[in-house]
């Protein structure tokens, strides 16, 4: 491939050193995404004053971390094409992705062990599930999300901590940026209709929502049962749906709340089956 040093490759660099990102960390995080380590050295040295160093074998070790640094938004390291992550303490498989929108389908993320755990513990706590009301910041009861569902505070229980451990490496972001999980409950008949998961800035309440940590970037829903038909997650603007397997997950990200970035997504009806599901909204800033 031709690659060429571009204006927005130059400007993109300029606001990495602006943000305090060191060259090495940026010149590893352009070869982690694909750029040629010449091209990036003339990027890089047309943008930089101090001469820019040529990566060697145990320097591109540490390009992972250096892409990891570089996030702006949270997701998984795929650019080696993986079949497997390592989550710490869990190695996770890679069942599919898309790239617009983003949507990543994992497998093996979370054991039986651990779903039978979650749903016991949130079962004697259940309630019609609420959504944010935008208009004020508060909460309300919506005829569009007919499940049931508790939250639990980050880190409320050792085996919550462990899996928010997890999630946090897999998808590079910090366990402090995550909401606490959300643990939702859908019976035959049940589903969530369509909706975005940011907030949407033009909602009179968004402004309050957004005092608590910044924007929603990203959205992962673990499968914690497997209803035998009905309730997928539906994206309708990339025509897909992801079933429902116990101990897999949907990861998907948004860089900006608005409809372009094509996250419009459900829970369709459950049809046989109970439906269990634990979501974890990752902020921009650590979530208080
Ligand atoms: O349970 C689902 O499949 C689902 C679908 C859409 C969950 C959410 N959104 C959510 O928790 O935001
Ligand atoms: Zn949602």
């Amino acid at each position: 491939m031709n690659q060429s040093v571009t204006i927005e490759l130059r400007q993109w660099i300029v606001e990495q050193a602006a943000a305090g990102f060191s060259r090495e960390v940026v010149m590893a995080s352009m070869v982690a995404s694909g750029w040629q380590q010449a091209v990036a050295l003339k990027a890089l040295a047309s943008t930089w004053k101090e001469p820019v160093p040529v990566l060697t074998q145990p320097a591109l070790a540490v390009r992972r971390e250096g892409a990891a640094a570089l996030h702006r938004l949270p997701d998984l390291d795929l650019s080696l094409s993986p079949r497997q992550i390592d989550a710490g303490d869990r190695m996770v498989n890679v069942i599919a992705s898309l790239s617009q929108p983003r949507v990543v389908v994992l497998g093996n993320l979370l054991s039986a062990e651990e779903c039978d755990a979650l749903i016991e513990s949130a079962r004697p706590q259940l309630a019609r599930s609420l959504t944010v009301a935008t208009k004020t910041g508060g909460e309300e009861l919506n005829p569009d999300r007919t499940s049931s569902g508790t939250f639990f505070a980050r880190g409320q229980t050792p085996e919550v901590a462990r899996i928010e451990a997890r999630i946090a490496r897999l998808l590079n972001w910090p366990v402090e940026n995550g909401e606490g999980l959300q643990v939702l409950h859908y019976r035959p008949g049940a589903e969530y209709k369509p909706h975005y998961d940011y907030f949407d800035p033009d909602e009179p309440g968004t402004p309050t929502i957004l005092k608590r940590g910044g924007q929603r970037l990203a959205t992962l829903v673990m499968y914690l049962s497997e209803p035998a038909r009905g309730g997928g997650t539906t994206f309708p603007d990339a025509g897909l749906e992801v079933a429902p397997v116990r101990g897999n997950a949907v990861f998907f990200n948004y860089d900006r709340p608005h409809p372009s970035t094509r996250t419009l997504h459900g829970g369709a009806p459950v049809i046989e089956g109970d439906k269990w599901v634990a979501t974890k909204w990752l902020r921009e800033r650590e979530f208080v």
